[in-house]
């Protein structure tokens, strides 16, 4: 029996509806929670990982969101405070034709994909979690890049009343991310507007995030408002803070320590048995060219 099926689909449908019910408490005056948006079907993506799904309420009470504050609940406790609606995303610098476009046009715009990945913090702790998106390079050929696209560079939401812990200095707020051109243009790259089957909870990056899976978690940034095509590399919030502790390529590598502790292995939740961390997170096949004739380590 696949480990997915571990979990009943009766008993996960029951939890749909428990969480719906959830999301329509939270919507009650005072709790904006999912506020408006309707996700189109999606179409299961036949690379999927048959690894078991971290369940809904470990993916969704578990969270790095530092918006909202440092501990892993408090994204859970705080996050009813953003409003994914209305959104819009600005792409923007070297593309023919720069555009703002509105959540619910996003939504639409691009076939979306059930796509169940690995995901691997650098803390070292990881979950499987089916995310619902479609790849980032639809967005990008949409808007047509220009010969200067070398690099791009995500900005997440920047509103303390929304994001009430963007009032301490933990990070240079925005929270902004940057992978180079290949990698944005890479079919794993993924743009996630929900999981699990449903539009995105507030605490997991809604309305829309970005998903790297061959990278540490912190490049898949959350609630993105804006996605900048450059010619120069960005530096991302984690490594302008501490650049020898988190790398701008942050591919996951269990041969390469963080400075304080050793990446070979992973606590894979809920159960927290550790497992062995693969290269590129397991995703080697695919993304291993990106990096030919790279020093790795020196590159982390
Ligand atoms: N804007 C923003 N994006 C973010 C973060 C954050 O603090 N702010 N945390 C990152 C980190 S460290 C991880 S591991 C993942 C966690 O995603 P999850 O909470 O959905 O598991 O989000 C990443 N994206
Ligand atoms: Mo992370």
């Amino acid at each position: 029996m696949p480990a997915r099926d571990i979990t009943p689909r009766a008993a996960w449908l029951n939890r749909r509806a428990l969480v719906a019910g959830m999301a329509a408490l939270a919507a009650a005056p005072g709790g904006p929670a999912r506020a408006g948006l309707s996700l189109p079907g999606a179409a299961p993506w036949p690379a999927s990982t048959d690894e078991a799904h971290t369940p809904f309420e470990v993916a969704t009470n578990y969270n790095n969101f530092f918006e909202f504050g440092t501990a892993k609940e408090d994204p859970a406790a705080h996050a009813h405070h953003l409003r994914p609606t209305p959104w819009s995303v600005a792409i923007t610098g070297a593309v023919e034709r720069p555009r703002t476009l509105g959540i619910e046009d996003i939504l639409t715009r691009h076939p979306l994909e059930e796509r169940v990945y690995r995901l691997r913090c650098v803390e070292g702790w990881s979950m499987v979690i089916p995310w619902v998106g479609f790849p980032l390079h639809l967005m990008l050929a949409e808007a047509g890049l220009t010969s200067r696209a070398r690099y791009v560079e995500f900005h997440t939401l920047h509103d303390p009343e929304q994001m009430p812990n963007q009032t301490s200095g933990i990070l240079d707020w925005p929270y902004r991310e940057g992978l180079r051109i290949d990698e944005a243009m890479h079919p794993l790259t993924l743009m996630a507007v929900g999981m699990y089957g449903e539009v995105l909870p507030n605490q997991s990056g809604a309305p829309i995030r970005l998903v790297v899976p061959w990278k540490y978690g912190f490049k898949s940034i959350k609630s993105v408002v804006r996605i900048d095509v450059r010619e120069t590399r960005p530096v991302s919030s984690w490594e302008e803070r501490q650049p020898r502790e988190y790398g701008f390529f942050a591919n996951v590598n269990p041969t390469v320590r963080h400075p304080r502790w050793h990446q070979a292995t992973e606590r894979r939740l809920p159960d927290g048995g550790r497992i062995r961390t693969e290269m590129f997170n397991g995703y080697a096949e695919e993304v291993a060219h990106l990096y030919a004739g790279m020093d790795l380590t020196e590159n982390f």
